[in-house]
């Protein structure tokens, strides 16, 4: 998400926050129309943020084995652990992991505190899930973890290739300046690569659905392709690369039609694709998680950089390979040495640099304190959690019980660890459930700080809203933990400029021009200026006072012959056989990938409270060919169960024309926090890229089943409920499956059940006396039943043994706190539902697009003019498409076109 905003902000509690349960505050959310990056545009994520602006599942207070306390209690406990575990096993006995969701402010501070002070490298973070192939790849080819263009680069090139990244739904800005950019100049191409067809892809000229894993083979055949066509640039390679001849070694092999072969490709677009990477100077080629979560990512990742290494298409307008990064400050964290691999500001786990760093910090002189060799990688540095080598682990601003491979593992990893702290804004993280300590964290609109997006632009995030509850800032309880274990004088800053200042002065320090990232000029920022600073692409020297655009225009890489290096790559087509144990041969085999959906992120802490974000989809969904559906007798909407040797995972089919058959697609977003076995980690391996230890998240082989459900239910109530409900259904072994959706009054509870159950016993048994009710009514019409309180409709419970029988439940949340009398008869007669929500800013949904386009609308346009639809944000405008096409057939070659 691009979204850097302005907030125009007056903390009123607003006129309807009387009716909620808990009060909203009065914000509303507007995209800064001079930052450089978005232009005032935001995503729908990030236009719905007011929303997740509520105190209703915060973390408010510190946390003792589940009991609430004050901090310093909990401080004393966190300090406590990790000087007993230091004292007795040694500093590499703790641990931090972080996260990319921090501010730079906060990661600094947590990594000076490990590395530099307790003296363990063991500080790893959800980068490394992320970007860490990329980082890899960086550091090989150009000597340093840099992205050498700009965004403007997408708009300049004239051929723009997508590889692995489904920018769409998860750059949804640089994706409309993408769009931007082609309205302006047709003749530009754009290809996507991309085993599935995304919703990308209806930008695409050419869409190349290879084999998964199979980008490394692509790239390298592309290699040989213009060495043996005679379209490399020699003079750039002769000037400032090395190791040309090695890569065009490893590459022999390829010719189009053998890659085409292992790839899985028609030869003759494969071959288009060559042709056109040939003909255009100006080419980016924009890669993401596709690429790098994989066992190949590192060398995926330098076989793209290869090609434009051999072309000398790097450091020039509209000609750049483009790692792009995901999380907020995912790029921050890289700046303050984050991963477990690397130092502060850039800096190796070398003697000089570790000696500099002392020098700096001014560590004491008692001990050698500066970490001296790379710590735990993140699967490794769990895996050491669950061998109980590590005894004290703080995990800040990351839901590693949810988001790592094997997160059934993980999971009794963390229970096992002696001390697990955790630090969230969000009550609602699965990791938080597991914690020892529990510390609760500010969150955006509350902090203050910097982050650093992809074309390596810092901006400021400016905090307006005071810290709710006794919610602390992340560098302030890093600061006290500090303090506590008697290193005060080193921690002792009182903002985040003071961070910020040392940060930049350290990226200077020493460093004569070796190391790319430097913001030294920003070393002397006052308080004032800090809060003023605008948007800046690092680095900011005395050279480059006001930042620098481009990378590597002079020629000059960080290696250390200042040449940038080609990588041979070795690449061989994937094994899934070998790979893994749980091989495709068996029953219902399916290869999984996983990935974004469009309005949720991650473990959707922050956006499952948004109930706008849920219509688009709103519980765990596995996307299925329509040819495997039709084969196996499954309809949109079924229950189904996917499992290996790892664990289980349950969903709703849905049809999907995109998918190759045999590959099914699941979203990352759900966890036991909202649903059962939604979390797809559940059953990803932990196979990791060798040379950046990243998972391979997108290729893993399941089968798959239907679920055989007896009865649905829909149950509204108040949010205090729901997890005693859930739990008493579990108790009496009824519960298929569940899944919840917040809305603003209350609780939507959707149940799968295998059998009856007795609603009015259990609701009596299981709500307590202090609910002010009585039963009003309990009618079985039509096999639905409702149950409501006598002044408002405080529960209400629809059960039938058909899903799509239930009412609508948009109307039925309406009807939450609307008053009884006079409406019992309305309510029991089921609203007709209005299909999928597909534009979500308009609140447009899929039953009135298709009569719109039953009556005429065969146009994004036409659909937009009739319906508003598409006319927000925009990223519904791909499925808007994808539907006019799925109702029209005959209109497909036009839209193609
Ligand atoms: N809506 C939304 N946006 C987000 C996020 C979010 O949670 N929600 N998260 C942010 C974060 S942290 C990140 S890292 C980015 C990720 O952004 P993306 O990388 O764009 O997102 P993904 O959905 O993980 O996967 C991208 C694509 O990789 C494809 N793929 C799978 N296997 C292969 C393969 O072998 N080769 C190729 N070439 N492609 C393959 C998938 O089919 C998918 O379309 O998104 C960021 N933006
Ligand atoms: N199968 C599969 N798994 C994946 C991926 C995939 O594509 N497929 N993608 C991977 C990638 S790229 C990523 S980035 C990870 C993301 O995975 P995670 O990092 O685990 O997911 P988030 O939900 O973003 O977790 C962030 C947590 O920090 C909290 N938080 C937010 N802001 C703050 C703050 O300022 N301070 C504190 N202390 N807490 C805060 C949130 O409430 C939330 O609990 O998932 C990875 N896992
Ligand atoms: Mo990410």
């Amino acid at each position: 998400m691009v979204a850097t905003s302005t907030v125009a902000a007056s903390a009123t509690p607003s006129a309807q926050a009387a009716q909620v349960s808990e009060p909203r505050i009065d914000v509303s959310v507007s995209g800064d129309s001079i930052h450089p990056a978005n232009r005032g545009n935001l995503c729908v994520k990030g236009s719905a943020l007011a929303e997740t602006l509520v105190t209703q599942g915060r973390l408010l207070r510190p946390r003792l084995h589940g009991v609430d306390c004050d901090w310093d209690t909990a401080m004393d406990a966190v300090a406590h652990g990790f000087r007993e575990a230091i004292a007795r096993h040694g500093p590499d006995s703790v641990a931090f992991y972080l996260s990319g969701q921090l501010l730079t402010e906060d990661y600094y501070v947590a990594n000076k505190l490990m590395k530099g002070f307790i003296g363990s490298a063991n500080v790893d973070t959800n980068s490394r899930l992320c970007m860490s192939s990329a980082v890899a790849a960086h550091k090989r080819a150009f000597g340093a973890d840099t992205v050498p263009g700009c965004y403007a680069d997408l708009e300049e090139a004239r051929l723009l290739v997508l590889v692995g990244s489904n920018a769409a739904w998860t750059h949804p800005i640089l994706f409309q300046r993408m769009q931007a950019a082609r309205a302006a100049d047709p003749g530009k191409k754009i290809v996507v690569i991309d085993p599935r067809r995304n919703a990308t892809c209806q930008l695409a000229d050419l869409h190349l659905a290879l084999k998964p894993g199979t980008d490394a083979l692509l790239f390298n055949g592309l290699l040989h392709y213009l060495h043996s066509h005679g379209h490399t640039d020699a003079a750039f390679i002769g000037a400032h690369t090395e190791h040309a001849a090695a890569a065009l070694a490893a590459a022999q092999a390829m010719t189009p039609e053998q890659t085409a072969r292992e790839c899985g490709l028609d030869p003759a677009d494969l071959l288009r694709f060559y042709q056109w990477f040939a003909a255009h100077p100006q080419t980016v080629s924009f890669y993401s998680q596709g690429v790098n979560q994989s066992v190949r990512g590192t060398d995926g990742n330098n076989a793209i950089i290869n090609c434009h290494l051999a072309t000398g298409r790097i450091g020039k307008p509209g000609a750049a390979p483009f790692s792009i990064t995901g999380q907020p400050n995912a790029m921050g964290g890289r700046e303050v040495g984050g991963l477990a691999n690397q130092l502060a500001a850039h800096m190796e786990f070398n003697s000089a640099h570790i000696a500099l760093l002392e020098k700096f910090w001014r560590t004491p002189n008692t001990q050698p304190n500066v970490a001296p060799a790379p710590g735990l990688k993140a699967v490794e540095l769990f895996e050491a959690v669950e061998r109980g080598q590590i005894k004290a682990l703080w995990v800040m601003a990351t839901n590693p019980a949810v988001s790592l491979p094997q997160s059934d593992r993980i999971r009794r990893a963390l229970q096992k660890c002696e001390l697990l702290v955790v630090s969230d804004c969000s009550a609602e993280s699965d990791t938080l459930q597991l914690a020892d300590i529990a510390l609760p964290a500010t969150g955006w609109s509350e902090k203050d700080g910097t982050v650093t997006n992809s074309e390596r632009r810092i901006s400021r995030q400016r905090g307006f809203l005071p810290a709710p509850g006794d919610a602390r800032h992340d560098w302030q309880i890093v600061c006290d933990l500090a303090q506590r274990l008697g290193y005060g004088e080193a921690f002792d800053y009182q903002s985040p400029r003071d961070i910020f200042v040392e940060h930049a002065a350290l990226s200077g320090f020493e460093n004569h021009g070796e190391r790319a990232f430097d913001i030294s000029a920003l070393a002397r920022l006052s308080a004032r200026e800090y809060d003023q600073l605008g948007p800046l692409q690092w680095p900011v020297t005395e050279k480059y006072p006001g930042g620098r655009k481009r990378l590597y225009d002079d020629g000059h890489f960080y290696t250390e012959s200042g040449r940038a290096r080609f990588v041979p790559v070795q690449a061989s087509a994937p094994q899934p056989d070998t790979a893994q144990p749980s091989t495709l041969q068996q029953s219902a085999g399916f290869l999984l990938n996983t990935g974004r959906s469009r309005d949720q992120w991650h473990t959707m802490t922050r956006t499952g409270q948004a109930r706008r974000l849920q219509d688009h989809q709103e519980a765990a969904e596995i996307h299925m060919h329509p040819g495997d559906m039709q084969r196996l007798a499954i309809s949109d909407g079924q229950l189904l169960r996917l499992g290996n040797a790892e664990g289980m995972f349950l969903g709703f089919a849905r049809t999907d024309t995109g998918l190759q058959p045999g590959h099914l697609f699941a979203p990352i977003h759900w966890s036991d926090s909202n649903c059962l076995a939604g979390r797809v980690d559940a059953l990803v391996p932990a196979l990791l890229d060798p040379i950046s230890g990243q998972p391979q998240f997108k290729q893993t082989a399941v089968s798959l089943q239907a679920v055989a459900v007896q009865r649905w239910a829909t149950l509204l109530l108040p949010h205090a409920y729901a997890g005693a409900i859930i739990s008493a259904l579990g108790k009496r072994g009824v519960l298929q499956h569940w899944y919840r959706v917040q809305f603003d009054a209350g609780m939507r509870l959707e149940l799968a059940l295998s059998g009856g159950v007795d609603w009015k016993a259990l609701l009596g048994t299981v709500l307590p006396q202090a609910f002010d009710w009585h039963w009003r009514a309990m009618h079985a019409v039509r096999g639905q039943r409702l149950v409501a309180s006598d002044h408002a409709l405080q529960l209400q419970l629809f059960e039938h043994a058909e899903r799509a029988q239930l009412p609508d439940r948009r109307t039925l949340e309406q009807r939450f706190s609307a008053d009884l009398p006079g409406h019992t008869g309305a309510w029991l007669v089921a609203p007709a539902d209005p299909g999928r929500i597909l534009c979500s800013c308009l609140q447009v949904g899929e039953r009135a697009v298709r009569e719109a386009i039953g009556n005429g609308c065969d146009t994004v346009e036409a659909l937009g003019e009739s319906l508003r639809c598409g006319t927000g944000c925009g990223s519904c405008k791909p499925e808007l498409t994808e539907l006019i096409m799925a109702t029209q057939p005959e209109l497909i070659p036009a839209l193609q076109e």
